[in-house]
């Protein structure tokens, strides 16, 4: 039976090929889907992003360790979602233009979509225009989200809400929110949005309370 410990051990040394097995079994083993995800395989994501700043992993094995996590995410998955899928409106997500990081706004998604919203995720490096047509585009809009997780991309996400409030979306009562490790409520007040969170769980709590 494996533990968080091993799920970890996993994600941090890219082991592809075992996390769906390693998963499976912290399930089997009655391990709370929740802490797996939190204790084991975010939490692995940081000793990978601590061992990089360090020089003693690049980016090939960054990518191979977030491989890694998304496919245990896949096995997660079931276990995390709710049922009330789409009852609260739609809820666009978007990592911005120029940043290629996805498995936070990934988890964001995740849990918005289990607390009861459909979600329509954009994907990566997507420029405000994108976000605005979307808008424009599905039907019962309640939130625009964007991610960004380098500090060189807070620009971008400036440019994301401000295009966005330019374009009238808070006329139309549809809420802004922001995310990522660099962003601070700090610059998301700066920057117009209508709420910030540290992390998915709260995201999806926020989302819930904007709508209401
Ligand atoms: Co990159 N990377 N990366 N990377 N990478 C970081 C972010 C970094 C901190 C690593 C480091 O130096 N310690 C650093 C940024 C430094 C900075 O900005 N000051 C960095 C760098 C420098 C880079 C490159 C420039 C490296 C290079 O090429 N030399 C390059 C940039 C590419 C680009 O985007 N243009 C790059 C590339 C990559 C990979 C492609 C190899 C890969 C990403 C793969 C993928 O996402 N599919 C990667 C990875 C894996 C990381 C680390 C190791 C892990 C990121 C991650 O997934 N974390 C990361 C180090 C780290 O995080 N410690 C690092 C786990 C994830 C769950 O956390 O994304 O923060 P996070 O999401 C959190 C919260 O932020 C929040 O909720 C989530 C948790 O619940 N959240 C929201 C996120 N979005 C939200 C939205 C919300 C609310 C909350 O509301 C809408």
């Amino acid at each position: 039976m494996a533990s968080i410990q091993e799920v970890a051990t996993a994600v941090e040394n890219g082991k592809v090929k075992l996390i769906e097995g390693l998963v499976t079994e912290a399930l089997e083993a009655g391990i709370n889907p929740n802490e797996i995800l939190n204790e084991g395989m975010i939490a692995a994501m940081g000793v990978v992003g601590a061992k990089f700043q360090a020089n003693e992993i690049f980016v090939p094995e960054m990518l191979v360790a977030a491989k890694t996590l998304k496919k245990g995410v896949e096995v997660l998955k079931p276990h995390l979602a709710g049922d009330s899928v789409g009852a609260l409106g739609t809820y666009i997500i978007g990592t911005v233009k120029g940043d290629l990081h996805d498995i936070g706004k990934n988890l964001v998604a995740l849990m918005i979509e289990s607390a009861g919203f459909r979600v329509v995720d954009l994907g990566i490096d997507i420029p405000a225009e994108t976000f605005i047509e979307a808008v424009n585009n599905e039907p019962n809009v309640k939130i625009v989200a964007a991610s960004a997780l380098l500090t060189t991309t807070m620009d971008s996400l400036r440019t994301v809400v401000t295009s966005l409030i330019a374009a009238g979306v808070k006329e139309k009562g549809i809420k802004i929110m922001v995310g990522g490790a660099p962003i601070t409520q700090a610059f998301a007040d700066e920057i117009g949005a209508d709420a910030y969170t540290p992390d998915a769980g709260a995201a999806a709590v926020k989302a819930v309370e904007l709508v209401s």
